[in-house]
């Protein structure tokens, strides 16, 4: 039997193909409009029957016996877990209030309408402390969308003339976009890439400006200040439609190529070239992405990034970048259910909390402080769903001090992890392939996709949607949770839109809210305050941040431990995603593993003379917060001065968890932002294990 649905292995939502026989999976391919030939390919899916049946799933409950330090489960069955987990609730709220339990949800792999239905279950629980990890991944990027022109841009790749890629690699990442940005070039559409590696991406480019990491804003200041001074700005419309582009001009007069250029890595006439090109190549769209996110400046850097599509004209227009238009949905979350005082951990953080209608709270680097500081007050239980915070969260030491310290720990996966280790409860999620849930990503856009069940649980396993309705039936929430199957919370979720399940299942590539429109501000303007974009944020200053990005002129170098770089002189990238794994998972797919089956550190060849290192020396790397060892790979496609880190390792070396590494000690003011991106560390080669001195 064949089934159409949506891929959930990693978040590029692909719509694919699933062949199922015997209630196994049997192979899965991706739909694509293109022929074979001209097809990205996605290692991961080929992967889908071995990741989707591993060994190492888990199918039933478990719990915890004599202790987290006797390391010993128990199998139990749902109602006796659920109960266990239930209980615990009512205890700490009865004890120490509501506000002391917190639910924390990885981004990467479910990000499904499921988010909505625990955010509920919280708000009515009482605790405001239901918290993903958006401070690391794109939610931070979003609201600097969001406070520039209302929304996050899709960029309409196949109509361009022009694409600048900013710290996204979509060959690794999404092969969809992968095979647009292709295609666009085959068409001949010119490509820049801004990214400090040079990927596959960055060699298909006319223009690849290897930036110095975490130097992005000051980047983005100097390609604004080159076409504000060339003329090259679409002056009706930042006429018309812009507000601060005074102030925008003032805060990038400090920031000319010839003044920025050797401080961010690059030559003067390269940013002059890009930001020539891109300018003149009407329309051209910007895609933006993960190499500005987890990055101390995220926040602004990603401002003035966004104000170049403004100034060039190429917002909500086509082969621009398009202003998206949801599908109209109910907000189910139940904010209102929340008493009026109460505090979420990340009161510090309070536009963050609210830029947008449902995303709810996103500053995870709380999470810790609550736990091991007490700040703003003790969290004392947490349930994780769908994150792995033991290896994804910076500071992963400190991480696993607070999940130590933890009075109660429940996770939710369909695999035994890091963070496992610490769970007192571990239920056994679903895989992405045997469970219907709404692909809320698909939600924010213009079109709405279901991510529908095509096998049966494996073993005893549950879907996420089905494990929070439960409890919520035991924490006596029955009338909140009226719902007896998923399709009734969807139907009840998209009610406003007049779209149900069973049309979803007609059309399984998705339906929209009608046809895509440009231009939608000249009628009702944009959805900031002043309907404007705004190059400078009124609100922003009066909250006390700046309202140009970089108004200060040039900052100290974001890059974290810059005051330790005498000692720790190279800069660690935090690697690009493999297109193999995500995150931490899959590194026990044996056929995921066969290109390379550990973590490896790229160095320039340059550099690694300098160093006294080759090409499969195991080393240790060094940051004032650890240490971690990989194996050397000498690649001129990182520059001379870096570390290109290997990513997710974690999971299954203990000795390569890169976030052992990274800062959480300072972050973003805005989102929470650390910069675990990329950090100062250094080298050291291990010393060879001397030979035994006798055999006997
Ligand atoms: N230094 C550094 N830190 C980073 C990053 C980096 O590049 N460098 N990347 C950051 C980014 S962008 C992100 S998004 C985060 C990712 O952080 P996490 O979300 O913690 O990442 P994953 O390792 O993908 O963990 C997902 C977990 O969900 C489980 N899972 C998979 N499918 C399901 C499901 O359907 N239901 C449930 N309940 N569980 C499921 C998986 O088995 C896995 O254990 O890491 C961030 N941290
Ligand atoms: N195969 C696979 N696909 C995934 C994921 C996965 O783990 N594996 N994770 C999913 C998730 S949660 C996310 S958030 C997306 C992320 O998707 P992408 O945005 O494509 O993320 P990355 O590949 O981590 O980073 C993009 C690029 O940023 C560059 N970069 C690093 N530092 C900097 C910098 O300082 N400045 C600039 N300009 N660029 C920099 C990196 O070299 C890299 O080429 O991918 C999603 N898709
Ligand atoms: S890129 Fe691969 S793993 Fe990720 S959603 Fe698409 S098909 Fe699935
Ligand atoms: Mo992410």
């Amino acid at each position: 039997m064949e089934k159409t649905t949506i891929c959930r292995l990693c978040s590029a939502c692909c719509l694919v193909t699933v062949e199922v026989t015997d209630g196994r999976l049997v192979r899965a391919r991706r739909q694509s409009p293109l022929p074979e030939e001209r097809q990205w390919f996605c290692p991961k899916l080929s992967a889908a029957a071995a990741i989707t049946h591993a060994p190492e799933r888990l199918q039933r409950p478990l719990l915890r016996e004599g202790g987290r330090r006797a390391g010993a489960w128990r199998e139990a069955d749902w109602d006796e877990a659920l109960s266990v987990v239930a209980e615990r609730f009512r205890s700490l709220r009865h004890r120490y209030g509501a506000p002391s339990v917190g639910w924390l949800r990885g981004m990467a792999a479910d990000w499904g309408a499921p988010w909505d239905y625990v955010n509920r279950f919280m708000n009515v629980f009482g605790s405001p402390n239901t918290i993903g990890n958006g401070s690391v991944c794109h939610v931070a990027r979003e609201m600097a969308h969001q406070y520039t022109y209302g929304a996050m841009t899709l960029p309409q790749v196949a109509e361009s003339r022009c694409l600048l890629i900013w710290g996204k690699n979509d060959l690794n990442t999404n092969p969809p976009a992968a095979e647009a940005i292709l295609e666009a070039r085959r068409r001949g559409a010119a490509l820049i890439v801004v990214d400090p590696v040079r990927t596959a991406l960055a060699e298909r480019a006319d223009l690849w400006l290897q930036i110095k990491p975490g130097h992005d804003g000051p980047l983005a200041m100097a390609m604004i200040h080159e076409i504000i001074r060339e003329g090259l700005y679409d002056e009706a419309f930042v006429r018309d439609w812009t507000l601060g582009f005074e102030e925008l001009r003032q805060a990038a007069s400090t920031f000319s190529p010839e003044q920025i250029a050797a401080k961010v890595w690059l030559k003067p006439e390269d940013i002059r070239q890009a930001a020539r090109l891109y300018a003149a190549s009407a329309p051209a769209c910007l895609i933006d992405g993960n190499g500005l996110d987890m990055q101390q400046h995220v926040f602004d850097d990603t401002r003035a990034v966004c104000m170049l599509r403004a100034l060039t004209g190429n917002l909500d227009r086509p082969g621009g970048d398009l202003l998206p238009q949801p599908v109209a949905a109910r907000n189910l979350q139940l904010q209102e259910r929340l008493p009026a005082d109460a505090r979420p951990i990340t009161e510090a953080y309070a536009l963050f909390n609210s830029f947008h209608h449902n995303w709810g709270l996103h500053a995870q680097s709380c999470i810790p402080d609550a736990v091991l500081e007490g700040k703003p007050y003790p969290l004392r239980m947490l349930v994780v769903q769908a994150g792995n915070p033991a290896v994804t969260m910076a500071d992963s030491q400190r991480v696993r001090r607070a999940l130590d310290r933890l009075e109660f720990l429940v996770v939710i996966d369909p695999f035994a992890t890091r963070t496992s280790e610490f769970a007192d409860v571990l239920l056994p999620a679903c895989g992405c392939f045997e469970k219907t849930q709404l692909n809320r990503a698909a939600l924010r856009h213009n079109r709405v996709v279901l991510q529908d069940q095509v096998l049966p649980p494996l073993g005893d396993s549950r879907p996420d949607w089905w494990i929070v309705f439960e409890l919520a039936r035991r924490l006596g929430m029955q009338q909140d949770f009226p719902w007896q199957s998923v399709e009734q919370a969807i139907d009840d979720q998209l009610q406003p839109s007049g779209i149900t399940v069973a049309d979803l299942r007609a059309h399984p590539n998705g339906l929209s809210a009608g046809e895509t429109r440009f231009h939608k501000y000249r009628e009702q303007g944009f959805a900031t305050p002043s309907k404007k974009v705004e190059l400078f944020s009124p609100r922003l200053a009066a909250a006390g941040f700046p309202g140009t990005p970089c108004e200060a002129g040039w900052k100290q170098d974001p890059v974290s431990f810059a005051e330790n770089r005498s000692e720790y002189p190279l800069i660690g990238i935090s690697g690009p995603r493999s297109n193999r794994f995500t995150h931490s998972q899959f590194h026990r797919i044996p056929a995921l593993l066969q290109q390379e089956a550990e973590a490896r550190v790229d160095i320039h060849p340059r550099e690694a003379r300098r160093l006294g290192v080759d090409d499969g020396d195991r080393v240790k790397i060094l940051s004032p917060r650890g240490e971690v060892q990989m194996r050397v790979r000498i690649w001129d496609g990182v520059a001379e001065g870096c570390l290109l880190l290997g990513w997710g390792w974690g999971e299954t070396d203990p000795a390569a968890n890169l976030n052992d590494l990274t800062d959480d000690g300072r972050r973003n003011p805005v989102t929470a932002t650390p910069s675990s991106r990329s950090f100062y560390c250094r080298l050291l080669k291990e010393q060879p294990a001397a030979p035994a001195a006798t055999t006997d």
